[in-house]
């Protein structure tokens, strides 16, 4: 019996080789074969490839892959096993309206999805499906998320015909032998087929079915479009199982903050995509606290799965194995620790190809290259009026790249969270951070999350979105139904949440600059925090929440004035008023099914607000 392979002659009888496979693996998942069985007569593939994960099948896919252009191997020494892609031109990003919710009843995926009937979407996308791998090769691809034996992980299996879709599935997940062992005939898994098709971008279909646990995706191969480990199943899907079974799955990134008595604090922070997660996640402390004793290490940068521990607290996982980062702004001096992770074993696509086979991208330290080949292959040279890497090209690496990856990253129980932090872009109104004042005024502050769209293809930069909880795009289910769950969660007899943070980097001065460094010194705000949940940390109770005295977060040794500070932490009544009144439009929208809690909390809100007005008023005369 000659084992499975892709450099192999197609078989007579792919089936039989799946089924062949499948008998060697460690655990036989009758479910598993039938529907491989059933995706497999669909698609009629010349072969099925069962992935199992180990290095020489990584080789082969990527030496196939090499072959036929789709990978382009960069310079041995520069970037060791590492290589270059592009997507199609029009395949570049996440896409909402692509995006479908096929729930049962419209009424659960809410106004926030674009739902579908769950008939209709599965006929139309298996007429794309039906003979669409004929005379290629079917990857089965077990993966699992979460630490192995951890009673958090799951299994997924997708089915797809990209080679590259295998190869950066292999560096997010933990695919193949691994995710088997974990699935008994007993035990369910998200099932997910994908097929690249035609590319079309007006075919393209990236569906949820909730209730089969199912994903369906076609004519794309960029992204979490096409990766369904990642937002399809580790948010979409997850956050429905996560609501049925009480706990939580979200778009946050998790650290481990040591202080110099060596106690660890574990946080998780919900930023909207492209607003700096990865890059907290890897924050390199500022020298004067790394001689003092302080360390940040990285859990997840992403996705944090958190379920309640014996004690009450919530426990959190990263359901996967790498990063799949953006690369634009990643610079030495921004973050050297993102920048060790991208050394080797790196997958970059949509970035810049130099001549000596280097990558190149906006914001990278150093001079531009005099001339490079662009995200689309073009010529490019500075000042030619195009970005050379596209805004949202990313890497691909195994989490074990990262020099400050955690012990406890692999831990099958997790890392009690102390605190949660929310933070999107915002030019004016946010301060630098404040803390809410519990669960419930917590989960209104992550409910009104708000971020400014960043340069885009579309070139709509500035406009102010709502992003609760940076899950607009990412949870499965009615999100309403969703704060209702955040706010039951909190209910739970004997549980002890997580204090509650808002932060924003971004805000700027008069000249649209950046008030803040950010980056490196975002490790003040992080100190603050530790201190708070240890019961420590000056604060002053303001309209919106608790906010750190600027001493208490040792600015002064910016040389900073008071002006600067003030305009750092300052709370505008003017600025809240608006906030106040688009945050109670955007509530609405909700309306059948918003928690009344989170319209009480507006409204307290607004007269904290109205009544530090007075105040101040009456204290000018
Ligand atoms: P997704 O992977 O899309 O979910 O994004 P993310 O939240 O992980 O964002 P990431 O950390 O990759 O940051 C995206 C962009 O924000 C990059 O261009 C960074 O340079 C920028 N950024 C991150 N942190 C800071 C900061 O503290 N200050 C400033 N000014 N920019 C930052
Ligand atoms: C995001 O958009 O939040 C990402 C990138 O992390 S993707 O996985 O493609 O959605
Ligand atoms: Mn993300």
């Amino acid at each position: 019996m000659r084992t499975s392979g892709v450099v192999l002659p197609p078989t007579p009888d792919p089936l039989a080789e799946a089924r062949d496979a499948v008998m060697r693996q460690p655990v036989v998942n009758r479910e598993l074969v039938q529907w491989v069985e059933t995706v497999a007569r669909l698609t009629q593939p010349a072969i099925v490839h069962w992935c199992t994960g180990t290095e020489e099948e990584a080789e082969r896919i990527c030496e196939l892959m090499l072959r036929d252009g789709t990978l382009q191997k960069l310079d041995a020494l520069l970037h060791p096993d590492s290589y270059y892609a592009r997507s199609n031109v029009d395949d570049v990003s996440t896409v909402q309206d692509r995006t479908f919710i096929c729930s049962l009843s419209e009424d659960d995926a809410g106004p926030s999805n674009n739902w579908m009937d769950p008939v209709f979407m599965r006929d139309l996308v298996s007429r794309q499906y039906n003979g669409c791998m004929q005379g290629r090769v079917m990857y089965v691809v077990p993966y699992l998320l979460g630490p192995p034996g951890s009673p958090a992980a799951r299994v997924g299996v997708q089915v797809t015909d990209s080679p590259y879709v295998v190869a950066n599935l292999r560096i997010m997940t933990r695919i193949g032998r691994v995710a088997l062992e974990q699935l008994s005939d007993q035990t369910g898994f998200v099932k997910g087929i994908h097929s690249v098709g035609t590319l079309d971008p007006e075919q393209r279909f990236i569906c949820h079915f909730p209730e089969e646990e199912l994903i369906l995706s076609v004519n794309t191969n960029y992204g979490s479009n096409a990766l369904l480990s990642k937002k399809c199943h580790a948010l979409r899907i997850a956050s429905v199982q996560a609501r049925r079974e009480g706990w939580l799955a979200e778009h946050m990134m998790i650290v481990c903050v040591t202080s110099p008595d060596g106690v660890r604090t574990f946080m998780a922070g919900a930023f909207p995509s492209s607003c700096g997660k990865t890059n907290l996640a890897m924050l390199l402390p500022p020298d004067a606290d790394l001689e003092a004793g302080w360390k940040v290490e990285v859990i997840g940068d992403d996705i944090a799965w958190m379920h309640f521990g014996e004690d009450g607290r919530l426990y959190a996982v990263n359901p996967e194995a790498g990063f799949f980062g953006v690369v634009p702004g990643t610079s030495r001096e921004c973050n050297p620790t993102e920048m060790k992770t991208l050394e080797s074993n790196a997958i970059f696509t949509n970035v810049a190809m130099t001549e000596e086979r280097s990558v190149w991208w906006e914001g990278l330290d150093g001079d531009a290259p005099e001339f490079c080949a662009d995200w689309t292959g073009q010529r490019w040279s500075p000042g030619c009026g195009r970005p050379a890497a596209h805004p949202d090209s990313r890497f691909t690496v195994p989490a074990t790249n990262c020099p400050t990856l955690s012990a406890e990253w692999s831990n099958p129980s997790g890392v009690p969270i102390s605190a949660i932090i929310f933070g999107g872009r915002r030019s004016t109104t946010m301060p630098l951070i404040y803390e809410a004042f519990n669960w419930q005024h917590g989960t209104y502050i992550g409910a009104t999350l708000t971020s400014e769209k960043v340069a885009d293809v579309a070139g709509t930069v500035g406009q102010l979105r709502f992003d609760p909880m940076a899950m607009l795009p990412f949870c499965g289910y009615h999100m309403a139904d969703y704060w209702q769950h955040w706010l039951d969660m909190g209910r739970r007899v004997g549980a002890t949440m997580p204090r509650v943070y808002h932060v924003n980097w971004f805000r700027k001065d008069w000249g649209d600059r950046f008030l803040w460094p950010g980056f490196r010194e975002n490790m003040r705000v992080l100190k603050w925090i530790v201190d708070r949940v240890r019961g420590r940390g000056d604060a002053d109770k303001t309209a919106i929440g608790m906010i750190p005295r600027p001493q208490s977060l040792s600015l002064s040794d910016f040389g900073w004035t008071k002006e600067f500070m003030y305009e750092l932490l300052a709370v505008k009544t003017d600025e809240w008023y608006k906030e106040v009144d688009r945050r109670e439009e955007f509530l609405s929208r909700f309306s059948a099914k918003l928690p009344q809690e989170l319209l009480d909390e507006n409204e307290a809100l607004r007269k904290r607000i109205q009544n530090a007005h007075l105040r101040s008023r009456y204290a000018e005369h």
